[in-house]
């Protein structure tokens, strides 16, 4: 990357506008679950809306995710379908996975999303073997792999890396930093200061980025992506954000300070994001508002969609879940 590069306009309106999907998605589930209209397991990625987004910017579309049950914003980002990632997430039969899959287990591989994993650190040697595959049909297509900074504890995450390395996997592995594992502080699991140097382990490079600053995460993703995909191996991101909801919807969060919440919930990455857009003359507030509206009324008539689709018949059971039903 450039010193001070600037991202281009086009591409800042883009992340602008997976970050404000992906926020407005958020609250509408959000809403749902309060007024207890659903009732499903939801682990919120509000405050980290800016890292898929960007990063999902440096991709081609046809390029892989993979990613976690806190995942319905990369989900989102990797250009799904938003009524069949909705609809799964209910559990109904118009779903990616027909409703088989629920909220912890998104996948569309039409779209690129290869599989959402409830398993902490699960995702990264799955990751491997999907870049492993691409190289060998001669796709060239990357792997974006998206997990948490508890995931970094797990052994899978260190013998992914070290296969991914000496295989030169074209996997960009993006750690989503948001400074807690469930009810942990990170401080109370790791001694690194930073976990981008656990790359140096492995031989490959490894960046800390402010996960909040899209720019800056889209400059240093791109670089990433282009390495993965030139046969230059993977990249270890460290992308620094915060959860605002807790681990999972109801948490009251009594174990984050509240202070600590309050810093980091004025630094709120989608206003920050809109603000800087148009200081810097990148975009008018108009013209922002008229993205928000328009996500808005698509976002709801999702909404309107996946509450209104069947749940999947009783006799879909086995459908899709075993080659030769059992009798
Ligand atoms: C192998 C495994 N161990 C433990 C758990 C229980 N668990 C679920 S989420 C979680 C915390 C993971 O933290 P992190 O990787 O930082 O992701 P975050 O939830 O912060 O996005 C744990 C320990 C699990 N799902 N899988
Ligand atoms: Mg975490």
């Amino acid at each position: 990357m450039a010193d001070g590069e600037q991202v281009e306009g086009r591409t800042r309106l883009r992340i602008y506008e997976t970050m404000s999907k992906i926020h407005q998605v958020d609250e509408r589930v959000r809403g749902l679950l309060m007024s207890g209209k659903i009732a499903i397991i939801y682990y919120s990625p509000r405050g980290q809306e800016s890292i898929p987004s960007a990063v999902s910017a440096a991709m081609e579309s046809d390029d892989y995710t993979v990613t976690t049950y806190r995942g319905v914003h990369d989900s989102i980002s990797s250009g799904a379908s938003l009524d069949e990632i909705l609809a799964e997430m209910l559990g109904k039969a118009t779903g990616t996975s027909k409703g088989k899959g629920g909220p912890m287990h998104l996948s569309d591989p039409n779209s690129g999303l290869m599989v959402t994993t409830g398993i902490v650190g699960g995702g990264l040697p799955i990751a491997n073997g999907i870049a492993l595959a691409s190289r060998m049909k001669g796709l060239n297509r990357v792997t974006v792999c998206y997990f948490g900074d508890g995931s970094t504890n797990i052994g899978a995450f260190h013998e992914a890396l070290n296969l991914a390395a000496v295989w030169d996997l074209p996997v960009v592995f993006v750690c989503q930093n948001n400074e807690y594992g469930e009810y942990t502080p990170r401080r109370e699991t790791q001694r690194v200061e930073k976990i981008s140097t656990r790359a140096a382990s492995y031989g490959i490079p490894g960046v800390t980025v402010d996960g909040n600053d899209p720019d800056a995460t889209y400059l240093v993703a791109r670089e990433a992506v282009a390495r993965a995909r030139d046969g230059g191996g993977p990249t270890l991101i460290e992308a620094m954000t915060y959860r605002f909801m807790g681990h999972m919807f109801g948490d009251q969060m009594p174990y984050m300070p509240s202070d600590e919440m309050a810093a980091r919930v004025a630094e709120d990455p989608v206003p920050k994001y809109r603000a800087l857009l148009i200081a810097e003359g990148a975009a008018t507030s108009a013209q922002l508002d008229e993205i928000d509206q328009r996500l808005s009324a698509e976002i709801d008539q999702a909404v309107e969609r996946a509450l209104a689709a069947p749940m999947p018949a009783a006799g879909e059971l086995f459908t899709d879940v075993y080659g030769e039903v059992p009798a």
